[in-house]
C-alpha cells in the first residue's frame, strides 16, 4: 500500500499479526487495533491471551526519524537507566518506564523491507489525559523534574540527535521562510498576516540558541515531546507512572520540556482550537511547583529563570512548525481535515499571545519558589 504524504499507512490485521510474529512476545495474539493519537507514528494495541501483558506495536515514521536504530538505542539506554534508578528506590520497575520488546533474533526494531516496526509492553492500569487538574499537574511537574534529574548521570555519551536540529529555532524559522518563498500549496496569501506576526518576534525567539552557543545555558538530556498526553497515570491512584514517547530524547535545554508542557497542559483549549486558547495559571502554578521540586538542585539560576520563557518559545515554535507544514501542503503532520494545520497554527498563535500577557506573573511565581 502506498504511504500517505506524511508517511502514514493503513495495514490489514493479518499484515500486523505477521509483523508481531517477529517479536519475542509472550502469549498468543488475540487482536490488533488502532491505539493512541500521535501525529507522526502509527500505533496499535496488541491483545494477547494468557497471563502475559498486552503490547503496543508502532510503525515508526522513517520520513521523520531517518535513523530508527538510533532512536531505539537511545530509548533502550534511557529506559534501562530509569528502571535501575526506580528499582533502587523501591519503585515499581515494571511500570516506571517503557519496556521495549526485542525481535526474536534480538534486535530493537524490525525493518520489513518497507517500514520500521517496534514493540513495547502495554502498561496495565494506566491512563493519560488531555486536561489535568491542579493536583495531577503538580504530580506531572514532579515527574518531569525527576526525569531530567535522573538523566543527568546517564552513563556514556549523550544520546544521539534523532531529529537533527529538532528544537533549533533558527532552523525552524529558515524552514518557514523557505516554505513561504516556495509557496508550494499556493496558501501564502491567506497567512501573510500570521507570517508577519511571527517575523516580528523572530529576534527574541532565537535568544536561547545564542545563550547556548555562549556556554551560558547547559545542554541536558531532555524528553523533547512533553505533551500532556505523553504522561501515564495510574488509573486508580492518580499517581504518575511514567513519561512515554521517548523518540525525541536527546540533548537540549530543560526550558524546552518545561515549555512544551506549558504549551499543551496549561492551554484551556485544544491544540487546534483558536477560539478556546488561553493560559490556565492555576495549572501553570501547580506544574511549576512540582517541576522545581522534582528537579531538586541541579538547575542553574539561569535555567530556572528561563522556564516560563520556554512556554513562550515552544508555543512560538509550534506555531511556526504547523504553519510551515500548511505552506508545504501538509506533508509532515497527519491531518484530520483540509485546513487542520492552519487551525493548529492559529490556535498556537492565540495561545502565544496569551502567554505573552502572563509571562510577568509566571516569572514572579518561579522567582518566589524556594
Ligand atoms: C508531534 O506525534 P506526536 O503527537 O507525539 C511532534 C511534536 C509536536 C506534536 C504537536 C517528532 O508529536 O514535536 O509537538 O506533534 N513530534 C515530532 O502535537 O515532530
Ligand atoms: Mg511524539
Amino acid at each position: 500500500m502506498p504511504a500517505g504524504r506524511n508517511g502514514s499507512m493503513e495495514h490489514s490485521e493479518s499484515k500486523l499479526r505477521g509483523v508481531v510474529s517477529h517479536f519475542a512476545i509472550r502469549g498468543a495474539v488475540s487482536g490488533v487495533e488502532r491505539f493512541g493519537n500521535g501525529w507522526i507514528n502509527d500505533t496499535y494495541r496488541v491483545g494477547t491471551s494468557g497471563s502475559g501483558p498486552d503490547y503496543v506495536l508502532q510503525r515508526v515514521n522513517h520520513l521523520v526519524f531517518a535513523d530508527v536504530e538510533l532512536v531505539q538505542e537511545n530509548i533502550r539506554r534511557v529506559c534501562d537507566h530509569i528502571r535501575r534508578k526506580c528499582a533502587a528506590r523501591g519503585g515499581d520497575a515494571a511500570r516506571c518506564t517503557l519496556t521495549p520488546v526485542p525481535t526474536r533474533d534480538g534486535r530493537l526494531c524490525l525493518f520489513d523491507g518497507e517500514s520500521w516496526w517496534r514493540m513495547t509492553e502495554l502498561i496495565a492500569g494506566a491512563c493519560s489525559y488531555e486536561q489535568l487538574t491542579p493536583s495531577l499537574a503538580c504530580n506531572t511537574g514532579r515527574a518531569f523534574g525527576d526525569f531530567h534529574r535522573m538523566l543527568t548521570d546517564l552513563p556514556g555519551d549523550p544520546p544521539g540527535e534523532t531529529i537533527p536540529g529538532f528544537h533549533d529555532m533558527e532552523l525552524r524559522l529558515r524552514q518557514l521562510r523557505q516554505a513561504a518563498e516556495e509557496n508550494r500549496a499556493g496558501r501564502l496569501e491567506r497567512v501573510r498576516g500570521l507570517v508577519d506576526e511571527l517575523e516580528r518576534r523572530a529576534e527574541s525567539m532565537t535568544e536561547v540558541g545564542r545563550l547556548g552557543r555562549a556556554g551560558e545555558l547547559p545542554r541536558r538530556i531532555v524528553h523533547g515531546d512533553t505533551k500532556v498526553n505523553n504522561v501515564l497515570f495510574d488509573a486508580g491512584s492518580g499517581e504518575v507512572l511514567c513519561v512515554i514517547d521517548l523518540d525525541t530524547v536527546m540533548p537540549g535545554y530543560v526550558l524546552e520540556d518545561f515549555g512544551d508542557f506549558v504549551r499543551s497542559a496549561c492551554n484551556r483549549g485544544a491544540e487546534d482550537d483558536p477560539e478556546g486558547a488561553g493560559v490556565d495559571m492555576e495549572i501553570f502554578r501547580a506544574f511549576a511547583r512540582g517541576y522545581v521540586e522534582g528537579a531538586g538542585d541541579f538547575l542553574t539560576p539561569l535555567e530556572r529563570a528561563l522556564l516560563p520563557f520556554g512556554g513562550r518559545l515552544l508555543t512560538y515554535m509550534q506555531t511556526v512548525r504547523f504553519l510551515t507544514d500548511y505552506l508545504q501542503g501538509d506533508t509532515y503532520y497527519k491531518i484530520l481535515r483540509p485546513e487542520h494545520n492552519l487551525d493548529r497554527s492559529r490556535a498556537q498563535f492565540a495561545l502565544l499571545c496569551d502567554i505573552e500577557r502572563h509571562e510577568g506573573p509566571m516569572n514572579d511565581f518561579i522567582a518566589g519558589l524556594r
